[in-house]
């Protein structure tokens, strides 16, 4: 059987546990990360030498780094359309995936953190309203791209809409000034009528 370590409030987990759930792939989840330790100790660090969570084990296999773990998923227990056998097809998803990884995360980190887990006398106005100003240029890319296509990679859901579905959400929740995003919150309609979306994303922002 598969094991995930996380906690299960982490984004990077939460993706994991939705790919696997889609692929109705049997899995436990094991408490690993925040006030849960484990990932300081020796065994965890000879299986993940970032100490982060997510780690997967499936057998001998052991994957780090959340999108490479989606993408595993989809590829070996998925299967079209989660993963396009098509090589332009998946570079679909697969561009959305490091997208998010890179363009929106570096902001959505920040603001994440200064108003979900930092004290209100100690945050900082400044930083929240720069990085809620770039998210509102970086959300409105994810808008004009869901203008024309239900999902992420085109008529069908697929990896592509889970690490950009799981943003979606945080982003969402958070009590920032946004753009109107009526592309966008569509795609979110559709994304909430898949249970795992709900059960294991949609989660308060703790
Ligand atoms: N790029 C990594 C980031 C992993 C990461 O930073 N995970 C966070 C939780 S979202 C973590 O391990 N934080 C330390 C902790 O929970 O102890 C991935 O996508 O898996």
């Amino acid at each position: 059987m598969i094991t995930v370590w996380g906690r299960n409030n982490s984004i990077n987990v939460q993706k994991v546990v939705w790919a696997l759930e889609e692929t109705g792939t049997p899995y436990e989840r094991l408490d690993a990360g925040g006030a849960f330790g484990k990932v300081d100790t020796a065994d965890y660090g000879a299986l993940n030498p970032n100490r982060r969570i997510p780690t997967l084990i499936d057998g001998d296999t052991v994957i780090w780094e959340s999108n490479a773990v989606v993408r595993y998923i989809a590829a070996k227990y998925g299967g079209s359309p989660l993963w396009a056998d098509d090589p332009a097809e998946r570079a679909k998803a697969d561009m959305w995936m490091d997208w998010v990884q890179t363009v929106p995360l570096v902001d959505l980190i920040p603001v994440f953190w200064q108003l979900i887990r930092t004290p209100e006398p100690d945050r900082n106005p400044e930083a929240i309203a720069r990085h809620t100003g770039n998210l509102k240029n970086t959300f409105g890319i994810l808008e004009a791209h869901l203008a024309d296509r239900p999902y992420i990679a085109g008529d069908e859901f697929t990896m592509g809409d889970i690490p950009t579905g799981a943003f979606a959400w945080r982003y969402l929740s958070l009590d920032i000034e946004k753009p109107t995003l009526p592309h966008l919150n569509a795609w979110y309609d559709r994304l909430r009528e898949r249970p795992a979306y709900v059960e294991h994303v949609c989660l308060p922002l703790t």
